[in-house]
């Protein structure tokens, strides 16, 4: 049985992510610390700003456990973002209020920084000094999940400068010169692999990569800047870490969620919200852990429409290892009694 560190409670989300089918599932939420919060709020103002919440480890850890505080998940991912990745690379990150990401966009491969390991885990160390407290102040039985953005995904923001609509430059390099593109996605690949390791060794039960904007491509580049991708951060996390349980999160990726769980080796899938529980259950290998996937929008209306629809979620992945969570992150005018009732709801669901 998984066992927490200092105590016998179990970890059921950390069990479900190693393929045991749970009576009731555990579950999590995608920025279940966040805007929505007023406590949230109260801690970023005095932080400072988005990316000092990051690099304090105490604030970190504060804000990763107010949602547990409130709803009781099974999970407490750890509070942080994407894009410390590239901050750590050296690409000056900001967070402008109202605004989102800023970067300055790298334009070509001569553009593109070293990757100085010391450095790097250097710049990064408050993230792990965050983990190590939050390891440390989880309720029993909770499980700590850590993450990292995908390479595309983050490749995205490095090139674009921050959001985009339609992916433009980063599509233009990628189809017009892939060899320089791959050197790209080569050092994400290996900056993902030390930031998922710290965090292992820091003390995080199992990790997830995001990959938003998976669904923006087309099937052999998916193949090649996803699957591909993942598939080599996969496989160096379980040469060393053969215990920890990966999830992958291709956004948007529709029938090639199929290859991609097959072919990169993650333990399970994280499905958005436009997927079909059916066709996933059917469509899946037996062996893939299936994790989602309620619209976020029905958190902002709840209610009848947001419970039944949480219900037919459920009542879909009877038989199978399943964890409940959102088909993406809420949205910050989310309301928090709404998130209240959706959790009670999961926990007093029987199949
Ligand atoms: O307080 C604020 O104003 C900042 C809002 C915010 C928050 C709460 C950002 C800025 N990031 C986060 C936290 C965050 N980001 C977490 C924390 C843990 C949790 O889930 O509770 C996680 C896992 C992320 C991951 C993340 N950041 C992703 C992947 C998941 C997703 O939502 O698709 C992405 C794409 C980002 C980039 C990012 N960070 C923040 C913004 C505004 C954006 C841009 C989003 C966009 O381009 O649409």
């Amino acid at each position: 049985m998984t066992q927490s560190n200092d105590n016998h409670t179990p970890k059921r989300l950390l069990a479900t992510l190693r393929g045991e089918v749970q009576a009731s599932p555990p579950f999590w939420m995608m920025r279940q610390a966040g805007r929505y919060l007023p406590e949230y709020r109260e801690s970023r103002a005095r932080a400072g700003g988005f990316l000092d919440l990051c690099y304090s480890p105490e604030f970190a850890c504060e804000v990763t456990l107010q949602p547990l505080r409130r709803f009781g998940m099974d999970g407490a991912i750890l509070f942080s973002d994407i894009l410390v990745v590239p901050d750590g690379l050296g690409l000056d990150v900001s967070f402008v209020q109202g605004e989102g990401p800023k970067l300055v966009p790298i334009k070509s491969s001569a553009d593109l920084p070293q990757l100085d390991e010391t450095k790097f885990l250097g710049h990064l160390e408050p993230v792990y000094e965050a983990v190590s407290l939050i390891r440390d102040q989880v309720p029993p039985g909770t499980t700590v999940l850590g993450f990292a953005g995908a390479p595309w995904t983050v490749a995205t923001y490095m090139i674009e400068g921050g959001s985009s609509r339609d992916f433009a430059k980063t599509k233009d390099w990628a189809y017009g010169q892939p060899d320089s593109f791959q050197q790209v996605i080569d050092l994400l690949v290996d900056a993902t692999v030390l930031h998922l390791s710290a965090q292992i060794k820091a003390g995080v039960d199992a990790v997830q990569i995001f990959d938003s904007w998976a669904g923006v491509l087309p099937e052999r580049a998916f193949r090649r800047w996803c699957i591909e991708p993942a598939r080599k951060i996969v496989s160096r996390l379980k040469a060393e870490f053969p215990d920890v349980p990966v999830i992958g999160f291709p956004r948007g990726a529709g029938g090639l969620y199929s290859p991609y769980a097959t072919e990169t080796g993650v333990d399970a899938v994280s499905l958005d919200t436009c997927v079909s529980p059916g066709w996933a259950c059917n469509s899946l290998p037996q062996t893939c852990v299936l994790q989602g996937n309620l619209d976020p929008r029905l958190v902002v209306v709840g209610g009848s429409a947001m419970l039944d629809e949480a219900k037919f979620i459920l009542d879909a992945f009877v038989g199978r290892p399943f964890v409940f969570n959102l088909g993406h992150g809420f949205v910050p005018e989310t309301p928090p009694e709404n998130v209240a009732a959706l959790s009670d709801a999961i926990r007093a669901w029987k199949s």
